[in-house]
Order: structure tokens, then C-alpha cells, then sequence
């Protein structure tokens, strides 16, 4: 260390030693450059000043990064899929999720009561559902809200709770319905699953192993999925060591067939597979 330096430098020096806080750190290192002389003697500690921050902003580029990408992410899918309800305040989303999924949500008249997205797991005849309650919508809430905004743009359906014909416009306006939505009416739960299930368009299939009755929880992909897609669900070696599998379809004039993995299934099917 060169002798001659300000005593300005030996104080942000002190200061440097005792900061925790990154932005402080750059901040204190700045103020070393500043202050410091630009002379031969002083090079090797401007250099190692400079390498402090560089060092610096590129972990808080890093965090900035990950954080961002996080939120692009919308909310963890769990379940079959992905459902976003959104309403005006008090439209009984909140109502919704507490009625369907269990949960415990304060739910009474005040307006803007959910402050931040609330999760929960719907459960239709066996498949599980990922219900996401996104606070209420108010003028400019799409361009304010980050965050809802990924959730819109990442799950597989939106869910409009609206009970006046107005809202629906009001919605509208707000929010770019550009993927798939169902409107639905919280005094109405039945048909608000069986919109939600027709909409998603899924099949739920059985599978179960030979000599075994079919297993209680169905399996649910998309329409179109086959035997093939159904085995990657259950685990990788079902399709390494597949031979055949065996397809029980209760309401077909064939009800059972042995077929291969390009076999395209139905909603209902029980498929048996035989792996060497
Ligand atoms: N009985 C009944 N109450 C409802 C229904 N939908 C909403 N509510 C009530 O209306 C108020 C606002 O509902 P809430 O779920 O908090 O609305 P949110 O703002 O959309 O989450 C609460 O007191 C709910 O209990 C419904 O279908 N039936
Ligand atoms: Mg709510």
C-alpha cells in the first residue's frame, strides 16, 4: 500500500470494511476512485478497486437476472393444469377456492381482500387441477402487475368468476384474453368444474397392472395422447421394455385390444401394459 495516500481514502477505506450491503460497497469503491491519486505508485490499488466492482455488478446482473426469471416462470405448475380465476372485487373467487380446494382464505365484503396470488388443488374425478386465485382487477391492473401478469401468460386456462354481464367488458377491456377461458359463476360450482374440465380438454385414463384391478386415480393427458404418452407418466422402463399393452374400453363394441404404443386412447380407457 503506498504510503501517500489521502486521508479521505483511509476513512471510505474503514467505511469499506464495515459495509454489508452490495449497493453501499459500490457506492464506498466509487467514491475510492475518486479520491484517490492517478499516479504510477497508486496503479496496482486503482486496479484492484476496479476488479472489486466489476465483480460486484455482475453478482447483483446475476440476481437481477434470476429474479426476473422467476417471475417469467408465473407460479410452480402442480396438477394436470394450470387455471388463473379472475374477477372484479368480490366476484367469489376467493369463495371458489375456499368452497373447492379447502383452503381458508379471508372471504368476506371487502374489496381488494386477496392482496397476492392464493393456490390451490381442485380435484375433478380424480385429476388434480391447479386453481390460482389472482388478486381482483381494477383499472391498469395488466400493465401495474408483474407478476399476475406472468401468471396470466404461463397457466394452461383463464377462469373469469363474473355474476354481472357488465364485468365480462370490464375484463375485457383489461386483460388480453388471447388463450383459451371459460366465464364462470361461483353460485354455480358443479358446472363451474365441468366447464373447466371440458375446456381443458384432457382424458382421464386407468392404468392397472395384469391380474390387478385398475388404479383409483386416472392419469389425465391431453386429447390425442397415446399409449406411448401414458407410459412416460408412469415410468421410463414401461416403454424400454414395452411389449404390448391392453386396452379395456367399456362402452366400444370392442372391448378389449391389444395394441402398441402409437394406440391413440380415450377418456376412460384402462390400459394393462406387458413389459418384458
Ligand atoms: N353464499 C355465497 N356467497 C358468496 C358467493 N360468492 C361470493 N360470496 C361472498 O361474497 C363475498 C366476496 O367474495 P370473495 O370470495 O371474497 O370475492 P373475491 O374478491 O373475488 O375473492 C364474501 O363474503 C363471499 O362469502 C356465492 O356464490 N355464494
Ligand atoms: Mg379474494
Amino acid at each position: 500500500m503506498p504510503a501517500n495516500l489521502p486521508i479521505e481514502y483511509y476513512k471510505l477505506e474503514e467505511e469499506y470494511g464495515s459495509a454489508t450491503r452490495r449497493e453501499d460497497k459500490l457506492r464506498i469503491l466509487e467514491k475510492m476512485l475518486a479520491v484517490i491519486p492517478k499516479h504510477k505508485g497508486t496503479q496496482k490499488v486503482i486496479a484492484e478497486i476496479r476488479l472489486k466492482i466489476s465483480k460486484l455488478k455482475k453478482e447483483a446482473e446475476k440476481e437481477a437476472r434470476k429474479k426476473k426469471g422467476t417471475r417469467k416462470r408465473g407460479i410452480k405448475k402442480e396438477g394436470a393444469a394450470q387455471v388463473c380465476l379472475i374477477g372484479l372485487p368480490n366476484s367469489g373467487k376467493s369463495y371458489i377456492l375456499n368452497k373447492l380446494c379447502n383452503k381458508n382464505i379471508p372471504s368476506t365484503d371487502v374489496p381488494f381482500e386477496t392482496g397476492s396470488p392464493e393456490v390451490g388443488m381442485l380435484d375433478i374425478d380424480g385429476v388434480q387441477i391447479q386453481l390460482i386465485e389472482i388478486p381482483s382487477i381494477y383499472p391498469g391492473f395488466y400493465e401495474k402487475r408483474g407478476e399476475e401478469r406472468n401468471i396470466i401468460s404461463n397457466c394452461d386456462l383463464l377462469c373469469l368468476v363474473i355474476n354481472r354481464e357488465e364485468d365480462f367488458d370490464f375484463i375485457k377491456k383489461e386483460i388480453p384474453l388471447h388463450k383459451s377461458y371459460v366465464i364462470v359463476s361461483s353460485r354455480k360450482l358443479k358446472e363451474l368444474k365441468e366447464s373447466i374440465w371440458n375446456k381443458l380438454d384432457l382424458i382421464k385414463v386407468y392404468t392397472k397392472e395384469p391380474g390387478k384391478p385398475p388404479e383409483k386415480r386416472p392419469v389425465a393427458l391431453k386429447r390425442g395422447a397415446t399409449v406411448e404418452d401414458v407410459g412416460k407418466e408412469i415410468h421410463k422402463d414401461f416403454i424400454k421394455k414395452f411389449r404390448f399393452a391392453k386396452v379395456f374400453r367399456k362402452h366400444a363394441k370392442v372391448k378389449e385390444r391389444k395394441v402398441g404404443l402409437n394406440f391413440v386412447l380415450e377418456d376412460g380407457d384402462i390400459v394393462e401394459f406387458h413389459t418384458s
